[in-house]
């Protein structure tokens, strides 16, 4: 059955791999399954036809024979859930290993995420404001916070939870919004686990397929 994405028209970053469709691409070419894009612009984006697949008009959304679908957490976790590759299997001798990746899926999204966004929030969005100057350093604290403590967490390890799982998927694609701000570069250990994401070929192939959209338009 065709996998059918939606994906920025025109993403604001150029196709740099930040916009949520990457994530969605990544997972799709760790499992080898073959998928479409199509590309919605921002005012599709709020229009009937794109709000009955997605009631807050964003993208990604995943379409697969009566099956459509919408957020990444849900979107990747299904993905991870029908292919081997992103989830240790039941069989491997570990049955709490599956468990722990997808709590790993859910600790990006739900704790690491969100002061992430929040930042971005703060510096771009409302940079402008009078009050950013002193909201701008508290956001930022709260940053600090969750990458210290997933820097002590990881170590010197490749990956959160022995081998590379859909929970490391999701961290690096979180941990590739905050890299712009520089915070990063004070935790090594995961400045290097985001090259280690990276620098998988599956990554590779879903960051060069984002970026040629956004190129092939300018
Ligand atoms: N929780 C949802 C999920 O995980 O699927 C969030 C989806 C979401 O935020 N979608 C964004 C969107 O559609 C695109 S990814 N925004 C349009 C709107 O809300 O009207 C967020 C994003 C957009 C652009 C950049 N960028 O260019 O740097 C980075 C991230």
């Amino acid at each position: 059955m065709t996998i059918t994405i939606t994906a920025f028209e025109r993403s604001p970053d150029g196709g740099k791999g930040l916009a949520r469709d990457t994530r969605v691409r990544w997972a799709l070419e760790e499992v080898g399954q073959p998928y479409e894009v199509r590309l919605v612009s921002f005012r599709a984006m709020k229009e009937p036809a794109h709000l009955a697949l997605h009631p807050f008009g964003q993208i990604p959304t995943y379409e697969e024979g009566d099956l459509a679908l919408f957020e990444t957490g849900a979107i990747v976790f299904h993905i991870a859930q029908h292919h081997a590759g992103l989830l240790p299997a039941h069989s491997d001798g570990d049955a709490n290993a599956r468990a722990r990746a997808i709590t790993w899926m859910f600790a990006a999204l739900n704790t690491v995420e969100p002061p992430i966004l929040e930042l971005v929030t703060a510096r771009i969005f409302e940079g402008d404001k009078p009050w950013a100057k002193e909201r701008v350093p508290l956001v930022e604290a709260r940053v600090r916070t969750r990458l210290e403590q997933l820097s002590a967490r990881l170590g010197d390890a490749d990956w959160l939870d022995g081998a590379f799982s859909a929970g490391d998927l999701m961290m690096a694609s979180v941990l590739l919004r905050v890299r712009s701000s520089g915070l990063l570069d004070d935790y090594p250990n995961l400045a290097a686990y985001l090259a280690r994401g990276e620098a998988r070929p599956a990554y590779a192939r879903a960051f060069a397929a984002q970026l040629a959209i956004n190129t092939a338009r300018q």
